[in-house]
């Protein structure tokens, strides 16, 4: 393939070896669930460029209709073609080696912003997470996944089992809740906000770092679900004011652009704190994730690229990038 995309693996191979912080097992699985967002975009791009003596208006224009057709979305593809038209007027992208190059950093600056961490800060008070998203969003799956993560940064963990919609939805967190051995708090009678703040003072009570709260992804209607969600916000501030600590919205990548009214209807619902985006693996429908860091100008707190325990990590967007532009083994 192209010498630059070579050089790019050798670079993205590099970055896994070198921090003890990032395990090549994930770095791997990135790469490699991000293969079909990669063949519609990063790979298309490169054949554009591969073919191509001289970079002129004409080649960015093809690059904008890859872009236009990658879920990347309207907004973020005009910014990307202006720095790149900018560049091109200062001569800057004398060949195809500068022209990638300056794609990618256009891409890791865009999701530069939205790279915080979540920081948990030790408190008097369990901090709560309220997870919240659609049906099949990845919400319970991600409870899973982080009760696991925060216990192997010593965290005492527990978990709500707010979702009181579905008979379903209790079991399954209860499996979750054994394969991380801690404790489901569960009410087969109450609504979400009493199994909430039942579960609030069973963690104060129990002197535990972390509560993570499940809640339903639909009820009769969207708009019962959202003031469902507001009660539970209510009911939790009469226990601690502070409560919830965090309102992660769940958003599941493979559903592309929808993904982004959805979010606007949590962010302005319930007030939305921090993002997981989930599904990265084995959709091509990844460059939502940049449309997602321009349009709602939240943290990106963790993504999800499988189903398993050990599939989400915190997010980084130059990784992200570096793993989106490096080729698949
Ligand atoms: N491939 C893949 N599948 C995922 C990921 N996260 C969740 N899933 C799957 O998505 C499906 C739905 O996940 P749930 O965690 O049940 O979603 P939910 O938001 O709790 O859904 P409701 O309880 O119906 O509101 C499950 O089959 C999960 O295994 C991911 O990162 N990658
Ligand atoms: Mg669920």
């Amino acid at each position: 393939m192209l010498k630059f995309l070579n050089r790019n693996k050798k670079e993205a191979v590099e970055a896994v070896t070198t921090p003890v912080d990032k395990p090549v097992g994930f770095f791997k699985k990135l790469t490699q669930g991000l293969t079909r967002t990669r063949q519609g975009l990063v790979s298309k791009i490169g054949t554009l460029i591969l073919g191509k003596k001289v970079i002129d208006e004409e080649l960015l224009e093809q690059i904008e209709e890859v872009l236009l057709s990658a879920d990347i979305g309207v907004s973020v593809t005009k910014g990307i073609i202006d720095d790149l038209s900018s560049q091109l007027k200062r001569k800057q992208l004398n060949d195809g080696e500068a022209l990638w190059a300056a794609l990618q950093a256009h891409l890791q600056a865009l999701l530069q912003p939205v790279t915080q961490p979540l920081h948990i800060e030790a408190m008097d008070e369990p901090y709560v997470i309220l997870m919240v998203g659609i049906n099949g969003a990845g919400k319970t799956t991600t409870i899973g996944k982080l009760a696991k993560y925060l216990q192997a940064d010593n965290k005492k963990v527990m978990l709500a089992a707010g979702d009181t919609f579905r008979a379903a939805a209790v079991e399954q967190l209860q499996v979750w809740g054994e394969r991380n051995q801690i404790a489901v708090i569960a009410n087969a009678k109450g609504d979400s906000s009493a199994v909430i703040y039942d579960a609030m003072q069973a963690a104060t009570a129990r002197q535990m770092d972390v509560l993570l709260a499940d809640t339903a992804g639909r009820l009769h209607t969207q708009r019962n679900l959202m003031e469902e969600l507001k009660k539970v916000k209510r009911v939790m501030t009469k226990l601690s004011p502070n409560a919830p600590h965090e309102v992660l919205l769940v958003l599941d990548a493979s559903i592309g652009q929808n993904a982004l009214t959805q979010a606007m209807q949590f962010k302005e619902a319930v007030g939305v704190t921090g993002l997981v985006i989930t599904k990265l693996d084995g959709t091509a429908k990844g460059g939502i994730i940049f449309a997602i860091a321009q349009t709602l100008q939240l943290p990106i707190r963790f993504i999800g690229v499988g189903e398993g325990i050990d599939d989400l990590k915190p997010f980084n967007g130059e990784d992200f990038v570096t793993a989106l532009f490096s080729e698949n083994e």
